[in-house]
């Protein structure tokens, strides 16, 4: 645990310290994303009492239009990205193609925005309504074109070459996870200071696991490997601790927490309908790879590491299996079956 009182941006600017080289921009960037979360966790939990108070879902006591939760989402964080000056494209979940946002002219100058964010902006947002918790997701990288607005190159790039990632899970607290490459780090919302508070530091995940998450609804879709896989796990055996328990909330970012912390595997594997699985790339699947490997985890597409993925799209989607090295190793041997 922690003992010191130490805010997300207080960390964020300990860590640029150390580089003499750091303009700032990528700690106010992740200072901009981490306020928009702020706001979005305020909304979130207030959800479930639209119904209650009576509001109509269509138009609130203001006179607001009452948008959906992941449009809102979306549109704070969108507009938090372009006024923050540090970024020349966003990328969304919600959004068909990428917002280009010109270079800053400040004090007779144009300033360049040094990186592009890809956002899953509220992951999981249909379990709202029984009260799961959801996710924001971010990933960001430093641009490759020199200036002006952003363009697809700067939008399709390796996950290797992400400079931080993160999520913030609205759940029964609001937690905050993130990475710049200098290991994992988690904090906890305190609602009565509006601080994201340092809670767990460098966190590394079990390279064993006991638990593993899948729907296995899709049982009968799933590859001879993936079902040989999934039915080892759960026989009997005590000298390898099996059976395995099954964990799935069905939101990513839920299900892959407890994973970090716990250690365990997510899988959601290709299958006869979704041949290319059903999580996206960019917004999902290396957000949060760099994060496990940051932890000492792994994060494969059954055959092939996932930040070695070269994106052809920005929505392009891929089979993810990510969690603890020797399970994620172990399902790559299964699955090298069905080749
Ligand atoms: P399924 C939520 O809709 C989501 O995108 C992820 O958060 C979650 O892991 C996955 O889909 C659940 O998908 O097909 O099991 O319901």
């Amino acid at each position: 645990m922690v003992s010191r009182f130490t805010t997300f941006y207080r960390h964020i600017v300990e860590e640029e310290r150390k580089y003499p080289e750091a303009t700032g921009q990528l700690s106010d960037l992740l200072a901009d994303i981490a306020l928009a979360c702020k706001v979005i966790s305020l909304e979130v939990n207030r959800a479930g009492l639209i119904d209650i108070l009576g509001f109509t879902g269509e138009e609130n006591i203001q006179g607001e239009q009452v948008k959906k939760l992941d449009v809102y989402a979306n549109d704070v964080l969108t507009n938090v990205m372009k006024q923050g000056g540090h970024i020349c494209a966003v990328c969304s979940e919600e959004e068909e193609n990428f917002i280009p946002i010109d270079d800053k002219f400040t004090e007779n100058k144009y300033v360049t925005n040094k990186y592009i964010c890809h956002f899953d902006p509220l992951d999981g947002s249909s379990n709202i309504e029984v009260n799961v918790s959801i996710g924001t997701i971010f990933s960001v990288y430093k641009r490759v074109t020199s200036s002006g607005p952003g363009a697809l190159e700067d939008c399709l790039q390796k996950g290797i070459h992400q400079v931080a990632a993160g999520y913030v899970i609205y759940g029964s607290s609001t937690v905050l996870v993130y990475t710049t490459g200098k290991g994992v780090h988690v904090f906890t919302l305190d609602p009565s200071v509006g601080e994201f508070l340092l809670s767990n530091e460098n966190v590394t995940i079990p390279k064993k696991a006991k638990t593993f998450s899948v729907n296995e609804g899709n049982f009968c879709k799933w590859s001879g490997g993936m079902k040989k896989y999934v039915s080892y796990l759960k026989e009997i055996d005590s000298e390898t601790s099996r059976p395995y328990s099954s964990r799935y909330i069905g939101s990513l970012v839920a299900d892959f927490h407890r994973n970090l912390l716990y250690g365990g595997i997510f899988m959601y594997p290709a299958d006869n309908k979704n041949i290319n699985g059903k999580l996206r790339l960019m917004y999902e699947a290396n957000p949060l790879s760099f994060i496990v490997e940051q932890a000492g985890g792994k994060s494969s597409d059954g055959n092939k590491r996932i930040l070695d993925i070269e994106p052809k799209s920005l929505h392009q989607r891929t089979p993810l299996f990510i969690g603890s090295s020797d399970e994620v190793t172990l399902i790559e041997k299964y699955l090298s079956e069905d080749l």
